[in-house]
């Protein structure tokens, strides 16, 4: 199906359930292929920040997309906050954007407490119109009879419709969404199998044809969303700087009425020196009782000499 309008994809999903080696498939490349996205598999480990690669669909040379491989969530060096928060400020950069595709691995079929998380908040930064321009892909979805019979070997027997339901049970929890198409692949197929390469064409067929049905979504006011744990730690940080900045802020007080002291002790002694007496009035006062003693001694004897010749 060809469309002039350069579709945007945006990969969304936990950290390992198979983004950034769908975003190479869906863009024509080997999984691996030096021009695609680094995938946890080959030598540049997982993705870290959001990115984008511009091609052709199935590498078709007709429609034109755009792959935006996001770090996702649970990611491998513990930083979601702030892998998110570049990807916020990235989509809001791009404008709009035509379709999100939550990777599921269908291999653990289960919905668990990361997705949970994840997905609450791509809810809260995008709105609950994130459903209308929402597709899944289950990853790691072998159509083969040797996978059916394995799987069919489990108790209670691993079916699509199974994981399908699991996954939408847990989307629509507390919301009203509308329908959620789902789809299913195993992005590493052998495409020389005619039943995985027919099953792999069949449901990127319905995955095109559903996103080119979607109208582009604005990204432009979104805004970053943290979760309990992450804002917890966010005002313990600001209180760790608050006091941070209080202790120095108290040393520095201290330091300059440490200063002030000295200064007032200075100041102090200038004082005490500048009121001492000049040197001759100290001998004066020195002088002055033994002159007075002279003077008393002088005028007794002058007295008693006076008596005597009377
Ligand atoms: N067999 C198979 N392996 C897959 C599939 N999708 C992803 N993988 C593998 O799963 C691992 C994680 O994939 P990656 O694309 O790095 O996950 P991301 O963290 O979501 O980008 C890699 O080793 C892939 O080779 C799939 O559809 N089938
Ligand atoms: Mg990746």
């Amino acid at each position: 199906m060809a469309t002039n309008r350069r579709l945007s994809i945006v990969l969304v999903g936990v950290t390992g359930s198979g983004k950034s080696t769908l975003g190479n498939i869906l863009l024509g490349f080997e999984p691996d292929q030096p021009e695609g996205f680094g995938t946890s598999s080959s030598s540049r480990s997982c993705t870290l920040d959001t990115e984008t690669r511009n091609g052709f669909w199935l590498g078709d040379k007709i429609t034109p997309i755009r792959i935006i491989d996001t770090p996702g969530h649970g990611d491998c060096d513990g930083r979601d906050e702030h892998h998110r928060e570049k990807m916020v400020k990235f989509l809001q950069a791009e404008g709009t954007v035509d379709a999100f595709v939550w990777i599921k691995n269908s291999q653990q079929p289960r919905y668990d407490k990361q997705e949970a998380e994840y997905f609450g908040i791509l809810m809260k930064v995008f709105g609950p119109s994130l459903f209308k321009n929402l597709v899944v892909v289950f990853t790691r979805w072998a159509f083969g009879k040797k996978d059916e019979v394995r799987r069919n070997r489990r108790r209670p027997p691993l079916t699509l419709e199974d994981v399908k339901k699991e996954l939408w049970n847990s989307f629509v929890e507390g919301r009203d969404p509308i329908e959620v198409p789902m789809m299913a692949v195993d992005a590493l197929h052998d495409s020389e199998d005619e039943i995985e390469a027919a099953a792999f064409r069949r449901e990127m067929e319905v995955f095109l044809s559903t996103i080119t049905k979607f109208s582009a979504m604005p990204v432009r006011e979104i805004q970053m969303v943290r979760t309990e744990a992450e804002k917890l730690e966010q005002q313990i940080e600001s209180l760790r700087e608050e006091m941070k900045a209080n202790r120095d802020l108290a040393g520095e007080g201290l330091q300059i009425a440490i200063k002030k002291m000295e200064e007032l002790e200075d100041n102090l002694k200038r004082n005490r020196e500048s009121q001492q007496p000049p040197a001759w009035l100290e001998s004066m006062r020195l002088f002055a009782p033994i002159a007075q003693k002279l003077l008393d001694f002088g005028l007794r004897i002058a007295e008693r000499r006076l008596l005597k010749n009377e």
